[in-house]
């Protein structure tokens, strides 16, 4: 029966004989907007805890799907899991993803239109599960292609490597992304899957120098030394106990519980294979990672007149042999800077803290450059080898985002800044989309439009990246004052710009209420999700991004292949000042939100049930920081074909127009005026309980339906 579970569910509505209660009080309804109280948190919450108590994870606001985070496998991402939403509606099987996917590749085939698949929801919620189930259901699913079928290999095979790469363990998260990916896969028009590019967003580079207490750097270090040939390690100078070096040692967790680094390096190492790296270009890349392991380890010396002298030898030496650089040059480039002043070009040496900092950007850099390298890499690996094809011609592209998700820590800094301000913009573009498609609904079926109250985030976007006034155009303008500007004198020109913004607030502007939880070098943000207090601590220094001349110049001479690939000459010449991060960012978000507006939107909205990260609990009562869910959209079922047995004149079929037909069956139910509205091609029907009736009443004919074959059939024998 193609109804056992429709836009209501069966589960929604079924009686349980055992306890008189009906299953929808136990298990909830499985489209939100069907609840009595729609527009009530506590009922939506409540709905949520009644699904997850019974491992029914996923629930619709609309067209929304809603997703809690498990932790744990509940078997529901097989090959026949996949068969069940195949080429059905939305609304006549259980909330899945898997129906989400279904219904955007179906869309993307018939209608001919780019589809993007938005995930959202805070660090940990399950997005980037999510992400790849959806591309585990296309690669499975879709015809291969006629030619170039490795694509499909390619696509799976590019997420261990970008997350070995990208990903690290952090309070929030044991496998918590640190950079944004949006990734287009390309179908020819035979569906099937053809090529693909992905877009990477700002790597959190500061966490391969330095991890907070309990989080790690990122994967593939302790990959490497974990699961890396006896032979790997030698070539590379690696001992094999993360312990020895120095930038794995400041979160002190090494070993994680839930990640084997082992048998994930063997994934990474098969995984490379597949995405087209020979073996020499294998060797390059552990160079590198090993190089960064071995800079960590430098240490310096004060000479008398103190400056940096470099005491690590060996570690030097490593350095030279696997980044292919002259040793001379490296050890001068880690102890001096190159200022060219009147043409002439002026050696200065480092003092013991500058020199750290100057060793610890060229980790970042190099970390940082190899990580847009790889994406540039895997995206040659992706592109579709059939372009001239007439297939190619006709591609349609599905869009997958995957962003790190909002988070707040004890310590709050510049990289939380721009993680938090990316989640705003992308509710700002969810706000801006749901409730424009849902007024042009109305206005196309000529309704009219009542609306409906949300909080809109809009305000913090603007207070964050808006010309002259805005939190980043402001620390722009401070980093232009170098020698005179500092973290606090950012802090202050804050205080005085956005003082009266009402989410905006700093020790100064409290009152004393809030003052005693905010600290002098702190701003805090009203974010949509929560309140974040921010340590203005290094943000000067992180957004200018500083790399000395001279090291820059050292790397242009490496002989590595991928090294000289990523330090080009060109930028010594370049007289222009480069822009700085948050700038950077924030207009690689304003063309995400662009390619993302291109394409027709589907929405998935991921919640984290605990902090815990923990399967077995009970979903809170009360959103937890971080959970905002967003507004509910409704969409009806279609009527006629669901409803048509209980009214005479359209059972057993309706032979007239859609619309004549519901209306028949409507009059026949016994709707009033006051609880629908009639549209061009849809029914907007206001209140659930009516919808609720309706089905109660095709739940009791098929119950008697049921009994009347059941005595008939007694009757036979
Ligand atoms: V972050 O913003 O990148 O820090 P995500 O991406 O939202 O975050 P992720 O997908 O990494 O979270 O999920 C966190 C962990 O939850 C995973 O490593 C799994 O262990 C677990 N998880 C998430 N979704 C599911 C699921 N559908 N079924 C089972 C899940 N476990
Ligand atoms: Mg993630």
């Amino acid at each position: 029966m193609r109804y056992r579970a429709s836009a209501l569910g069966s589960d929604g509505v079924r009686v349980t004989m055992e306890s008189g209660l009906t299953a929808r009080d136990r298990v909830g309804v499985q489209d939100f907007v069907l609840l009595e109280n729609f527009t009530s948190e506590a009922a939506f919450i409540e709905n949520l805890r009644r699904r997850f108590r019974e491992n029914l994870i996923y629930t619709y606001i609309g067209p929304v799907l809603v997703s809690v985070n498990p932790y744990r496998d509940l078997q529901i991402y097989s090959r026949q899991h996949m068969e069940r939403y195949r080429g059905v509606s939305f609304y006549e099987v259980p909330p899945h993803l898997f129906a989400v996917a279904d219904t955007v590749y179906r869309a993307l085939r018939t209608e001919r239109r780019d589809q993007a698949v938005m995930i959202s929801g805070e660090s940990g919620a399950g997005k980037t599960e999510a992400t790849k189930r959806l591309l585990q259901f296309y690669a499975e699913t879709c015809p291969a292609p006629k030619r170039g079928g490795a694509v499909r290999d390619r696509l799976l095979q590019s997420n261990p490597v970008l997350e070995a790469f990208g990903n690290a363990k952090t309070l929030r998260n044991d496998n918590s992304s640190r950079f944004g990916k949006y990734m287009d896969v390309q179908f020819d028009f035979k569906g099937a899957p053809v090529g693909g590019h992905i877009l990477s967003y700002l790597l959190e580079k500061s966490r391969v120098v330095h991890q907070n207490h309990g989080e790690r750097n990122f994967h593939i270090f302790y990959q490497l030394l974990e699961g890396g040939e006896e032979e790997t390690l030698r070539r590379l100078g690696l001992e094999r106990n993360p312990q020895s070096y120095l930038y794995l040692v400041k979160g002190q967790c090494a070993k994680v519980s839930s990640i084997n680094d082992k048998s994930d390096w063997k994934v990474v190492r098969k995984a490379l294979a597949v995405i087209d790296f020979t073996e020499d270009e294998v060797e390059d890349l552990l160079s590198i990672v090993a190089s960064v392991l071995h800079l960590g380890n430098i240490h310096f010396a004060a000479d008398e007149e103190s400056n940096a002298q470099v005491t690590t030898e060996n570690q030097l030496k490593y350095l030279t042999r696997l980044l292919s650089v002259e040793g001379s040059t490296l050890r001068e480039a880690l102890t001096h800077r190159k200022i060219i002043a009147k043409g002439e070009e002026l050696l200065s040496p480092l003092n013991l803290e500058q020199a750290a900092y100057a060793r610890d950007a060229l980790a970042k850099a190099v970390y940082s450059r190899t990580f847009s390298w790889l994406v540039g890499k895997i995206n040659r690996s992706l592109a579709s080898k059939d372009v001239d094809s007439p297939s190619w011609r006709s591609t349609t592209v599905l869009g997958l985002l995957d962003i790190y998700g909002f988070e707040v820590f004890q310590h709050n800094s510049f990289e939380q800044f721009c993680i938090n301000y990316c989640n705003e913009k992308l509710q700002q573009l969810f706000i801006e989309l749901t409730l424009k498609s849902e007024q042009e609904e109305y206005e196309a079926e000529g309704i009219a439009w009542e609306p409906v109250p949300y909080f809109n985030n809009k305000v913090i976007c603007d207070l964050v990246e808006e010309k002259f006034k805005g939190i980043i155009s402001i620390l722009d303008e401070e980093c232009l004052r170098p020698g005179e500007a500092t973290d606090l004198t950012f802090l202050e020109k804050l205080e005085d710009t956005v003082k009266h913004h009402p989410h905006f607030l700093t020790h100064k502007l409290a009152d004393q209420r809030t003052r005693k939880s905010l600290g002098r070098g702190e701003f805090r943000l009203l974010h949509y999700a929560g309140e974040v207090t921010y340590s203005v601590t290094g943000f000067l220094d992180k957004n200018n991004d500083l790399l000395f001349r001279n090291l820059k110049e050292t790397m242009c001479s490496s002989k590595n292949p991928i090294m000289s690939q990523c330090f080009d000459r060109s930028e010594l010449s370049d007289k222009k000042r480069p822009e700085t991060v948050a700038t950077q960012f924030k207009m690689s978000l304003l063309q995400l939100v662009e390619i993302l507006q291109s394409k027709e939107p589907a929405y998935v909205r991921c919640i984290k049930p605990n902090d815990a990260k923990q399967p077995g609990r009970p979903l809170p009562r009360s959103p937890g920081q971080g959970a905002a869910w967003g507004g509910a959209v409704c969409i009806p079922p279609p009527l006629v074909p669901r409803y048509k047995s209980l009214c005479p004149e359209t059972w057993p079929s309706w032979a007239g127009r859609p619309q004549d037909g519901v209306a028949v069956l409507v009059r026949h139910l016994g709707y009033k005026p006051e609880e629908y509205k009639m549209g061009r091609t849809k029914i907007f029907i206001r209140f659930p309980k009516t919808l609720f009736a309706t089905e109660d009443a095709l739940e009791l004919r098929r119950q008697s339906l049921a009994t009347k074959i059941q005595a008939a059939w007694r009757g036979f024998h």
